[in-house]
């Protein structure tokens, strides 16, 4: 792998001071003031909307699975701030972040959840099957590891047709353990194929701890057998996602073939909203909320460099609950598909 790229920090101003760092160590972007406040805002907004899809998910407006993104907001929101117009997303069920952060409308995914007409699968493909071509989202997948295929097919169509977009896909500690990840991983190394493998190391799968599950539990050494690199990434702060992403984003675009990120994250909430938790304690994520909050990062440092007020913040937090309170307002509103769809916009 080429030789890693350091945080990209300016001289000038960390002359006195060290270069910051991620809790592990590793290098972290430099983000400006304008940086800072995009990241908090989108982080924000993916946390406010789950909060909000649970609550409706509790009224009873949500049917089915709903699998909530809390805690793992710096992962999509790092990833999308370093890629450009054309990159692919694609992932699996706890997909609601990824795709507000790839800019779908709050209103269009809400619509979804609900089961409504104005809804991304017009109210039929429901919380873990959404997609928008426009946006380069690819899914919302249920099958475990399956995105992973599909995004090394991507990325194939995109050494084929000779563009230079990569193909991003995320998946969990979990699905990291499934055959076909390995099959793609092959494939990849063999056809220099750009893509970014995302693992997402929450710690656990459904209610398995990766302790006990996985006999390799550093997820970015995944690919050494096929000699992809990887690299191990604090995913609980976003601006060393970026720099990661920076570095991985460069590698597949400079022709380098696939790379592996793993990025040390952690979801706050269940598995799915039917998750009783037996499995950790409390403590654990009580302290991983106090201790490692992604979007609490951000503020503090908005504060103590005085790029933000605390009523610059709240109006922030206004707006986005805007969003959310609209969102769901819209999506209530919306009528429910007609039965005469019922055989429309499937393949049989
Ligand atoms: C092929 C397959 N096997 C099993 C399941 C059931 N299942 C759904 S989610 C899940 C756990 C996956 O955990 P992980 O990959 O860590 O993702 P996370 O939920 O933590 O985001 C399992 C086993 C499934 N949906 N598909
Ligand atoms: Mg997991």
């Amino acid at each position: 792998m080429a030789p890693r790229k350091t945080a990209t920090v300016s001289s000038r101003k960390t002359a006195a001071k060290p270069a910051a760092k991620a809790s592990n160590g590793g290098p972290v972007a430099d983000f400006d003031r304008n940086e800072e406040l995009k990241a908090y805002r989108e982080m924000l907004l993916i946390r406010r909307f789950e909060e909000k899809a649970g609550q409706l998910y509790g009224m009873g407006f949500i049917g089915g699975f709903c699998h909530l993104y809390i805690g793992q907001e710096a992962v999509v929101v790092g990833m999308q701030m370093a890629q450009k117009e054309g990159d692919q997303v694609i992932t699996a069920y706890r997909d609601h972040g990824h795709m507000l952060a790839t800019g779908m409308e709050a209103r269009g995914v809400m619509a979804e959840l609900t089961g409504r007409r104005s809804g991304y699968s017009h109210g039929k493909g429901g919380s873990m099957h959404m997609f928008s071509k426009e946006k380069h989202f690819y899914g919302g997948h249920g099958i475990v590891g399956a995105q992973v295929s599909l995004g090394t097919g991507l990325a194939f169509a995109n050494r084929y047709r000779g563009n230079d977009n990569v193909s991003i896909a995320y998946f969990g500690d979990g699905a990291a353990n499934q055959g076909q990840v390995y099959e793609s991983f092959n494939m990849a190394a063999l056809w220099k194929l750009p893509i970014v493998y995302i693992v997402e190391n929450n710690r656990y799968a459904m209610g398995t701890s990766t302790a006990r599950a996985t006999a390799q539990s550093n997820y970015s050494l995944r690919g050494s057998g096929f000699g992809i690199p990887g690299i191990q990434v604090d995913g609980m702060d976003v601006r060393a996602v970026k720099a990661a992403a920076d570095e991985a984003l460069e590698h597949c675009r400079s022709g380098k073939g696939p790379i592996i990120l793993e990025m040390l994250t952690y979801r706050y909430r269940g598995h799915s909203m039917s998750d009783p938790a037996k499995y950790r304690s409390k403590d654990e994520v009580q302290k991983m909320r106090s201790e490692h909050d992604p979007i609490e990062q951000v503020k503090a440092r908005l504060v103590e460099k005085g790029w933000a007020s605390e009523d610059d913040l709240k109006a922030i937090d206004k707006d986005v609950r805007d969003i959310v309170a609209d969102s769901a307002d819209f999506a209530q509103a919306d009528p429910e598909p007609d039965a005469s769809e019922l055989y429309t916009d499937i393949l049989l």
